[in-house]
């Protein structure tokens, strides 16, 4: 009955030829919980038709017939479960199924199992058999743990009865893993403390799972797990596979992910871990699918973990691979006391994954005449919920979890404080990291500024027009500077953010008083004001063009104007930015032509927030080298031969000669410099091509193309970026993103991790008012949204990068002068693209 059962030792290294290793079983395997159809269809047919002369009766018989078969229909169903012994020390000879103590213990669990469910009369009825799969050791040194899974055979109606059931073996409040141990009787096989019996998930009894197999692996000697054909191939489809992975008595399994990457929907493919050797529901640690952000390191409570895969029919990704390892379990893993003035402290095990089951308790004792004050840091727990009854941190009785709490600072009013961290049974997260510093009442933040939430900041940080409290306390009561307006509330924000459609100052006065048209007036991109009646009337009224460019459907135009777009047939047309939007605008198509570009291969474009970035979320992004010296400039890949660049990166420097091709070498796919992975490619320079317009002093046309020596075979973290046709509008207001590893020019130490930051581009007009030197019509301001004040996030000749209506990202700039390490307060200024479109044709065929 146990088709998992069968496994092997799987160690990837020798069995590199997997898919003739894999045991295909006939379908008929998992037949086992489909419905039986009835076995008296044949009889009660034929009574039916001996009955056929009275068409009442017919009716009736029919009536009785579909009856019967209705009532024959019987359903198996299969429970997983696990049980804990108690005075019974775990042996090693248990991990081998074949060895006879295994089996003599499986057949006492399989009586005592028996005897539980002669104890209800449901089970009594439909109870078929049970399968002890495997056993391990207990939270204690003389108890264990059995797995096993018991198979039902119910009428089809009382399948709920029969979930009521297996659910009533299980103590109420058993969640918490605490409860009395049942009694031995003289009837007992064992001495049992604990039962918890689930149904499958009904994911891992698809029909169509045709190949399953249990891979045993011993943790003791570090190693890797990794999916069927990974890297080199897709994982197979249809598989449910099972790591059941063991460490040494008084040890915990550890499993990192190094990669893992599946289909996008848990429906179809996921892998789950668990803190048990069974896949019970209530012992799972997490279920990822797609391509997840989250830490993927994770920890058991005890010496057992099991791995699960399951997949389907369609859509096969790389998968994953992990190394796994053991650590001893040590009491306590955390807590303790703190007298120190100021110190930090975390949930065990950060930034990995906290293991389930875990309690830790810290006390922080300050001298007498101080109080105390904690700040969250990090902080991932689970899901917010009321009442926190999952996992928590509690600090003065105040229970939290979920994501950070919106006030995460704590004080207490006394010279002592205790912090308490609990995870249940089930799924775990991140945790957290906090500080914790003792401080004299009268003066809480000497030398910073103190808000009203108790946090202190650097002095520099107050009315710099930026929310660094949390509570916008910094930004309150504030004088403005020359560069910066003052909104009504009080606060001071970069002028550069006037006008520009989002509401900055909180109160939207940032956006009143902006010159506008009169109510039932269309602005036009050219500030003329026209009814808005001819919005959309087939009509060139604005004489840009602009009030046919939103409009539901694409109208060929009259007039091609500097604003319009032009298919490949000469005729222009009336939407705005229709390439690569997913819907044919043009008569030849030419708008949907070429956009494979701009998408992120394997993961869902959904950026998140923070400073690092994620493998792979900017595959467009390219790290320039110069040979002996490592990362000198950023460069954006446009197709499998081209990358572009910035002009001034590409400037001889005394004895640097940059404009030689064979001094770079360009790093595509990379992530952490100098840690190059299966996806990084290198190639030489063949060719670089700067504009010949540049002008090393005013920055204009800072724009440079190269050659790659050869061709490069795109991959998850190798895509192009779409390139803007001239007509391509980003008007001031939208967001848009700047990565790279820290601009030379700018001096300082460069991020291993590629860096992000959100900026939003600024009116043109504006930033040529606010910056001291000279804004050309070639160039294009971004101002930083958040952050950016530790790291440099842009990289010189880097992307800025825009997602369009259909989610392909753009390249809007090229980073070029200003604020390359997106400084708060002043703009960054990029080679506007839009400008190139042409000559970077001319020049590449791109
Ligand atoms: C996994 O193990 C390999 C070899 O033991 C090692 O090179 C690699 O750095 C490890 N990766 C992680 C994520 O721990
Ligand atoms: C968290 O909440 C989501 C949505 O409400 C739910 O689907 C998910 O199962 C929850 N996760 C846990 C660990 O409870
Ligand atoms: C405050 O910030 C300024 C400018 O960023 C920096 O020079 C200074 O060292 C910081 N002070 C402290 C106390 O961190
Ligand atoms: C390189 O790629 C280009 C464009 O895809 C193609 O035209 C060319 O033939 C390729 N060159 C080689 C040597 O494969
Ligand atoms: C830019 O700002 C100027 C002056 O404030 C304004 O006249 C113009 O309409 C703005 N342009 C856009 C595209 O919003
Ligand atoms: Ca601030
Ligand atoms: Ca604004
Ligand atoms: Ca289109």
């Amino acid at each position: 009955m146990d088709l998992l059962d069968s496994g092997q030792k799987f160690s990837p290294r020798q069995d590199p030829d997997w898919d003739v290793a894999l045991q295909f079983l006939p379908a008929a395997d998992s037949r086992q919980l489909e419905k039986k159809p009835g076995r008296r269809k044949k009889l009660w047919m034929g009574v039916g038709l001996l009955l056929a002369a009275a068409s009442v009766a017919l009716l009736t018989g029919l009536l009785v017939w579909h009856f019967h078969i209705r009532s024959d229909v019987r359903v198996k169903k299969v429970y997983i479960g696990s049980m804990g012994i108690s005075n019974q020390p775990f042996l090693p000879s248990y991990e081998d199924s074949n060895s006879p103590q295994f089996s003599q213990l499986a057949s006492l669990v399989k009586q005592q199992l028996k005897l539980i469910y002669s104890k209800n009369s449901v089970l009594a009825k439909s109870f078929k058999g049970s399968l002890v799969q495997a056993f391990s050791e207990g939270e204690s040194a003389d108890s264990m743990v059995a797995y096993y899974q018991s198979e039902f055979d119910v009428h089809i109606s009382q399948q709920a009865s029969l979930d009521e059931a297996v659910q009533s073996l299980e103590p109420a409040g058993s969640q918490s893993g605490r409860h009395g141990r049942l009694l031995l009787k003289p009837t007992d096989a064992l001495d049992v403390n604990h039962v918890i019996s689930q149904a499958l998930d009904s994911r891992m009894t698809r029909k169509t799972l045709f190949a399953k197999k249990v891979f045993n692996l011993h943790v003791r000697d570090a190693g890797m797990v990794q999916s069927p054909g990974f890297p080199g191939t897709s994982y197979p489809p249809n598989v449910y596979l099972q790591w059941r992975l063991r460490a040494d008595p008084g040890h915990r399994v550890q499993l990192d992910f190094h990669t893992l990457i599946l289909e996008d929907d848990c429906q179809q493919d996921f892998v789950q871990i668990y803190d048990s050797l069974a896949p019970i529901q209530s012992r799972v640690l997490t279920e990822q699918c797609g391509y997840p952000h989250e830490s993927l390191s994770f920890l058991s409570s005890g010496s057992v973990m099991l791995l699960t895969m399951v997949t389907s029919e369609e859509k096969n990704f790389p998968g994953f691979r992990a190394n796994f390892s053991q650590i001893p379990l040590t009491q306590p893993e955390c807590g303790g006391t703190m007298s120190a003035d100021k110190g930090s402290f975390s949930s065990p095990f950060y930034p990995s994954n906290y293991p389930p089951k875990t309690t830790c308790e810290w006390k922080i004792q300050a001298p007498k005449e101080k109080f105390l004050k904690v700040q969250l840091n990090k902080f991932f727990l689970g899901n917010n919920s009321v009442q926190c009854h999952k996992d928590y941190v509690e600090i003065n009785g105040q229970r939290l979890c979920g994501s950070k709490p919106k006030n995460s600072v704590i004080t207490s009013r006394t010279n002592t404080m205790t912090v308490k961290f609990v995870s249940d049974s089930s799924y775990v997260d991140q945790g957290f990291t906090a500080e914790y510093e003792a401080f004299v009442p009268t003066n809480p933040c000497p030398g910073r500024f103190q808000c009203t939430n108790n946090l202190c900041l650097n002095k520099t940080l107050q009315c710099d027009g930026w929310n660094d409290c949390g509570d916008g306390s910094d930004e309150d009561n504030c004088i403005c500077e020359a560069s910066q307006m003052k909104c009504k509330n009080g606060r001071c924000k970069p002028k550069f953010w006037e006008c520009d459609g989002f509401d900055d100052c909180g109160d939207n006065s940032d956006e009143e008083n902006c010159v506008k048209c009169k109510p039932g007036e269309f602005t036009c991109r050219n500030t003329r004001c026209i009814p808005e009646k001819l919005l959309c009337d087939g009509k060139d009224d604005c004489s840009d063009g602009s009030d046919e460019a939103k409009c539901e459907k694409s109208l060929v135009l009259q007039r091609c104007s500097e604003f319009t777009f032009r298919c490949r047939d000469g005729h222009c047309i009336s939407k705005l930015n229709p390439e690569c939007d997913g819907e044919p605008d043009c008569k030849d198509g030419s708008d949907e032509d070429d956009c494979q570009c701009g998408t992120r291969p394997y993961r869902s474009s959904r950026i998140v927030g923070g400073q690092a970035s994620r493998e792979g979320e900017w595959p467009w992004q390219v790290s320039l080298q110069i040979w002996g010296t490592g990362h000198v400039c950023g460069a954006s890949v446009l197709s499998n031969r081209w990358l572009v660049t910035a002009a001034h990166c590409v400037q001889d420097n005394g004895p640097n000669k940059y404009s030689q091709a064979d001094q770079w070498e360009a790093l595509l796919g990379l992530h952490v410099q100098s840690q190059t992975s299966e996806w990084t490619v290198r190639r030489n320079i063949r060719r670089i091509i700067a504009h010949a317009d540049y002008n090393s002093f005013t920055f204009d046309n800072d724009i440079a193309l190269m050659e790659l020596d050869t061709n490069v075979t795109l991959n998850q973290n190798i895509w192009p970026i779409c390139l803007p046709s001239a007509t391509y509008d980003f008007p001031p207001g939208q967001e848009a993103w700047i990565t790279g590893w820290g601009a030379t020019r700018e001096g300082g130490l460069a991020a291993t991790i590629l860096q992000k930051a959100e900026v939003r581009i600024i009116n043109s007009t504006v930033c040529k008012s606010l910056m001291i030197d000279e804004v050309t019509d070639r160039m294009l301001c971004a101002g930083v949204l958040k952050g950016g004040v530790d790291a440099c996030q842009g990289d010189s000749g880097g992307p800025l990068s825009v997602t369009g209506p259909s989610g392909r990202v753009f390249l809007a700039g090229v980073v070029s002068w200003g604020d390359g390490c997106a400084r708060r307060n002043t703009p960054g200024v990029y080679a506007r693209v839009t400008k190139y479109r042409r000559w970077i044709k001319e020049k590449s065929g791109v």
